[in-house]
């Protein structure tokens, strides 16, 4: 019951409460796909932002099959962690699809080893525009790294991306008891 209380708690304050930081690196896509490890060529950097910007871009999958890019913030302990993305499955997809974002802590400083806790979201629809999706991962005190990880399922084959991925940490005061005052 107290988990459902912080995480509607977390949800209404998703907008205003300012992170403390931001985590992932090039979650923006500008110019590259430095900072993100993927393990085919099926992914590339695409010149498509998802708020049309010409001076950034976005990670784009090309895949008959599921494939997962990802990195690890390491260094890191438990709390409430919160992930936005924004991803586009495109029309031109043959079959279904899906994206799935997910989040991770591991008690490693490297996201390797079992999970301690997971928790995802999917966009599922193609659509010509980019859907903005969002996913809460409360990491146990044990924590030590987080994996921020895409993987794009295709039934047959798929045209997706990925861009505006953001992390942050929910300011502890508010989850500690469950409310937002102290
Ligand atoms: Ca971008």
């Amino acid at each position: 019951m107290r988990v459902v209380i912080a995480l509607s708690l977390a949800a209404s304050f998703a907008g205003s409460q300012a992170f403390a930081g931001e985590y992932v690196v090039n979650g923006n896509f500008d110019e590259n796909l430095a900072g993100w490890q993927h393990t085919s060529s099926d992914v590339t950097w695409s010149a498509t932002d998802s708020d049309g910007s010409p001076a950034s871009g976005s990670m784009r999958f090309d895949v008959s099959s599921g494939i997962v890019a990802q990195q690890c913030i390491s260094s890191v302990t438990g709390g409430l962690y919160v992930e936005s993305f924004d991803g586009k499955i495109d029309p031109e997809t043959f079959g279904d699809a899906y994206i799935a974002g997910y989040l991770t802590a591991y008690s490693t400083s490297d996201c390797t080893g079992a999970p301690l806790q997971e928790a995802w979201t999917f966009i599922q629809e193609e659509s010509a525009t980019f859907e903005p999706a969002s996913v809460y991962l409360n990491a146990p005190g044990a924590t030590h790294s987080v994996g921020v990880a895409f993987v794009v399922m295709p039934t047959n084959e798929a045209i997706a991306f990925v861009d505006s991925v953001s992390v942050g940490k929910v300011a502890d005061s508010i989850f500690e008891n469950g409310f937002e005052q102290p």
